[in-house]
């Protein structure tokens, strides 16, 4: 922008650009094995939602076959597809967390 010194004469200072990082949107996927009980728990711990949204999520992914949980930056995103992707793993379930650009 500009700067109005005491001078009168006006300094044209650089106008910062800027620019919005891409966002990724971190999805589930729907399988036959893993219990809605725990992608409800999931959806609960590792995208912060209460008991009334993690479920509409899940049915969502359950009837239509994916859902979006949410939307980071990348890092974020990447992030919280290993945690989940690890946490169901751990506990022997299939569910499948991916990501896509928004
Ligand atoms: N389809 C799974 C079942 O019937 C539930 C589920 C929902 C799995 C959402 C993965 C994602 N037990």
């Amino acid at each position: 922008p500009s700067e109005e010194r005491e001078s009168g004469l006006t300094v044209q200072e650089a106008k910062p650009k800027l620019r919005r990082p891409p966002l990724f949107k971190v999805l589930l996927l729907n399988d036959d094995y893993t219990p809605m009980e725990f992608v409800v728990q999931v959806l609960e711990t590792f995208f912060a939602m209460n008991r009334e949204k993690a479920t509409q999520i899940m049915l969502h992914v359950h009837t239509r076959g994916r859902g979006v949980c949410g939307v980071y930056t990348k890092d974020i995103a990447e992030t919280k597809v290993s945690e989940v992707n690890d946490f169901a793993r751990s506990h022997q379930h299939p569910l499948m967390c991916t990501m896509e650009e928004a």
